[in-house]
């Protein structure tokens, strides 16, 4: 497979002003009629030849201008149309022929359970008609659909119904058509035996909005938190970003098999069953607001992506970064700003960051890929939103909301480039943005170090930054990036007036103990003048900058953060921070052969925590959650993650916690008990969540806490505590306490296919010794299936994402699970197959390892058939 880059992109050579579909369903086949009204894109040279998109389309009938077209003008290769001599404005015709029932890559249109279903991001409709299929070609889209009315009752398509009718073949034709012109991957097509809720929605001018959502019967109840949901983001984005919905009628369709969480296909979104279904048996806390998340998400691109859209797929972060921005904010403005903030850091640091250090590290706008799907990463997405909030706060809120404004105005309608939004940020705000553009361009993480100097006498604190960016792929030397470093500075008795040295007093600021540092340079030094005392400096404040940040902070200093900072993110970090150094002062000493020895500090600050009452239960639970396995092997750095090593010191640490705290945690645990019905309401959520804290040290400090576990197991009305409970049992307890919860999990609730799933998910992430031989065995479950997407995340996914120990173990056996399991989906769906390839891509971190995981992917390499999906990634792996 070919490399494409982004200095080679050229205009298309002609234009789809109008775009007619028809499609025929049928059981064995479907037959696509197009309709193109072409015209000549003169600003790109006048050359008469078109090259068109298709993959595993058979090409039944063509036509040009309502002629047969003659053989001598075409050519049909492997992945193309090519037509010569087309004149400049003409109507071409073609019928295709496609097989969407056998088709298993869930790209363009397929079936899922008994319903048709299409996804077309990003590539996908290439699979539907020949057509250009780039984003920078947008075109006004006309539908009809054919089928039979008693298997497909529902009949969707973009935009408005336009009329319905009964065919004299006894197949029912329905007509939508969408007056927004659109590029090719957010068409959508669904039809099947469907159910609906409706809703409506009153826009801020006054129009009333149709909401639907489609689901099979079974689920009907459990589609009322995604309408909510739907309607507060509709109200948010009126009122945060002066947004306003376009169409009369919003359709939101669930299907089972998706290869992602959700699309936002023009009025037609289209939903992974596991992110729009939500009930207290099948759903938990987690997923109810992964839920209100992504149906914000998907909503949210109504503008940032659909009215404005890319140019061409090196643009992605443009829709999808300022997409997750918008969600970010919309779910603080929901619930707890800091919560949601410190979630997204620690995904950032624990996956992000170790994307960015390996052989897939990319930019925020990438230069180059072989295979798109392979892009849709946590750099596009996250760390695109890291760059989109960093303009934010360079900008203040009302010069951001006035770059946005003038954004959506000046390319509404066009397909544009992440330099398009960047100017738009400058003009609107008058700041120049020149050295910030680095962060679209260069890839890996900037690296911030810290050092002070306290002069007594003067009264006058230095803060030195010192930035630096390793090498990443193609990039070896990087030029300084613009890091807003959001800080304070706390003293004694609470966060110190800040006065910089040569910088007059602001009169205008309230708050003078908050400042943001702009470093821009490989070096500089803040001076701080007018000081009392010698303070702890509190940096990186709502994690302002997606660097990595070192100062050498004494556990006391920490200590200190953690209670007594103004900023939360600062204070859940330094708690963090707190329990990485425990964790790797325990690992040593393990690994020395001596007895754990927690550092009572430690011990005395978890204690300490515990009795603040003042603190949100939700903030309390993040601020006691132990750094992860995986976040601790990412620090370790190349070639020196230790994954038994730091197993073991995690569940010390763990252990010693939940002894020494034991009866703080108990009466937490009974305290927090919710005696109210199920609710997914805020306070709800932080209780049940500080309980399973709690919980999880009890129960690894030893039986009461598995005893307790098992109660709540037996006690719950939801899936939130039942799973939380299970969790603990299979991390912690024996067999004999495991066994007859999980059989009775599945006996109760194995009729509940996503309830199904995160059964699956526990027992793969369980670190015994029968981790392999069980995922093994659950493969062959009659609820498996290797074509359903979310059962191999459930399973697999979860095994080799979330279950270090049991997937570097010595003999090699969870690569080769992963490499078989890869192998096989290969040619099943090569999207998913790369995807899940992942961990082993990160072989240079993992101690001893480096061979077994490496010989795997060379394994892989060696395979005839290689998509190029899976071929991207294995090949710059091994690089
Ligand atoms: N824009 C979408 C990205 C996407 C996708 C979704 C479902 C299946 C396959 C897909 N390929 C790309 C989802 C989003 O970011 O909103
Ligand atoms: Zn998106």
């Amino acid at each position: 497979p070919g490399t494409i880059y982004l200095k080679d992109y050229q205009a298309p050579n002609y234009l789809i002003n109008r775009t007619e579909l028809h499609f025929v369903l049928g059981e064995e086949e479907t037959l696509v009629t197009s309709r193109l009204h072409l015209l000549r894109n003169t600003e790109n040279g006048d050359s008469s030849e078109l090259i068109l998109d298709g993959q595993d389309l058979e090409l039944v009938e063509i036509y040009l201008d309502g002629d047969v077209l003659d053989p001598s003008c075409y050519e049909v290769g492997e992945a193309t149309l090519l037509l010569r001599d087309l004149p400049e404005q003409c109507l071409l015709s073609c019928v295709t022929r496609i097989r969407p029932q056998l088709n298993t890559s869930l790209e363009g249109l397929y079936r899922s359970q008994t319903m048709f279903c299409t996804q077309c991001e990003a590539e996908g409709f290439r699979k539907i008609t020949y057509y250009l299929d780039r984003p920078d070609v947008m075109s006004v889209f006309t539908v009809t659909i054919d089928a039979d009315a008693d298997r497909y009752p529902v009949l969707l398509s973009n935009g408005n119904l336009e009329e319905t009718s009964l065919l004299a073949n006894g197949l029912t034709r329905v007509l939508w058509h969408d007056p927004f012109p659109k590029p090719s991957y957010l068409f959508a097509l669904v039809a099947g035996d469907l159910e609906h809720i409706e809703d409506s929605f009153t826009t801020c001018s006054g129009r009333e909005v149709a909401l639907r959502i489609y689901v099979e019967e079974k689920d009907i109840d459990k589609c009322d938190h995604a309408m909510d949901s739907l309607k507060r983001s509709m109200r948010w984005d009126e009122e945060v970003f002066g947004r306003e919905y376009d169409l009369d009628i919003f359709n939101v369709v669930a299907v089972d098999d998706f290869n992602m969480g959700a699309m936002e296909n023009k009025s037609l979104n289209i939903f992974n069953t596991s992110c729009v279904l939500c009930d207290p048996n099948t759903t938990t806390d987690v997923g109810y607001q992964r839920v209100e998340a992504i149906v914000a998400h998907e909503y949210f691109h109504n503008w940032s992506g659909n009215r404005v859209t890319c140019r061409d797929w090196f643009q992605l972060s443009l829709k999808e970064g300022f997409t997750v921005f918008r969600d970010a904010e919309f779910s603080s403005d929901m619930g707890s700003r800091t919560v949601k903030r410190v979630e997204d850091v620690t995904l950032l640091r624990s996956a992000q960051f170790a994307e960015d250090a390996g052989p897939m590290a990319h930019p925020v706008r990438p230069e180059s890929y072989i295979e798109i799907n392979n892009f849709y990463t946590l750099t596009v997405y996250e760390k695109g939103a890291e760059v989109v909030r960093m303009i934010h706060t360079l900008l203040g809120p009302q010069a951001f909301r006035a770059g946005s404004d003038l954004y959506f105005a000046r390319h509404d309608g066009q397909a544009v480039t992440c330099e398009d939004f960047v100017l738009a940020m400058e003009e609107a705000s008058g700041a120049d943005l020149g050295q910030f553009r680095n962060w679209y361009s260069q890839a890996g993480t900037p690296r911030l170090t810290v050092t002070d100097a306290w002069n007594k006498e003067a009264g006058s604190y230095a803060l030195t930054i010192s930035q630096s960016c390793p090498a990443t792929p193609g990039q070896d030397d990087k030029k300084p990036f613009v890091i807003p470093v959001a800080m304070g500075l706390l003293g004694d008795a609470g966060n110190l007036r800040l006065q910089l040295q040569g910088e007059a007093p602001d009169p205008d600021t309230e708050d003078n103990t908050h400042m943001v540092l702009m470093v821009d340079k490989p070096e500089q030094t803040f001076v701080f003048e007018g000081l009392p005392e010698k303070p702890v400096p509190s940096l990186l404040r709502g994690f302002s900058a997606p660097v990595r940040l070192e100062f050498d902070y004494s556990r006391n200093d920490l200590c200190r953060l953690m209670s007594g900072d103004d900023d939360g993110f600062v204070r859940w970090d330094s708690a963090q921070s707190l329990g990485v150094s425990v964790i790797t002062e325990v690992q040593a000493q393990l690994l020395a052969g001596d007895e754990a020895q927690v550092d009572p500090l430690f011990l005395e600050a978890c204690g300490a925590l515990l009795q603040d009452d003042a603190l949100d239960p939700a903030m309390l639970a993040e601020m006691l959650s132990l750094p992860s396995e995986n976040y601790l092997a990412e620090l370790a750095g190349e070639g020196a993650a230790d994954v038994q090593g730091i197993y073991r010191a995690r569940t010390a640490v763990l252990a010693a916690v939940g002894s020494h705290c034991r009866e703080a945690l108990e009466q937490r645990y009974a305290q927090l008990a919710v005696e109210a019905k199920y609710a997914a309401t805020g306070e709800q959520i932080a209780a049940r969540s500080l309980r399973a804290v709690c919980l999880n040290y009890l129960a690894a400090a030893g039986a009461s806490g598995l005893a307790l576990a098992n109660a709540q197991f037996a006690a719950a009305d939801n899936i939130t505590e039942r799973l939380a409970a299970l969790r603990v049992l299979s991390q912690f307890g024996s067999r004999s306490d495991w066994e007859a919860p999980m059989a009775k999990f599945y006996d109760d609730w194995g009729h509940e296919t996503l309830a199904v799933n995160q059964w699956l998910a526990v027992q793969a992430s369980m670190p015994d010794d029968g981790a392999i031989a069980r995922v093994r065995h659950l493969m062959e479950h009659p609820d498996f299936d290797l074509r359903n997407p979310n059962k191999v995340r459930s399973l697999v996914g979860t095994f080799a994402g979330q279950n270090p120990l049991n997937f570097h173990r010595e003999d090699g056996s969870g690569y080769r699970l992963l490499r078989q399991v890869v192998a096989e989906l290969n040619s099943i769906n090569p999207q998913i197959a790369s995807r899940l390839l992942a961990p082993l891509t990160k072989w240079r971190y993992y101690q001893g390892r480096a061979e077994q995981m490496r010989s795997e992917l060379e394994l892989l390499a060696s395979m005839d058939g290689l998509s190029a999906d899976v071929f991207e990634v294995v090949s710059k792996s091994l690089k």
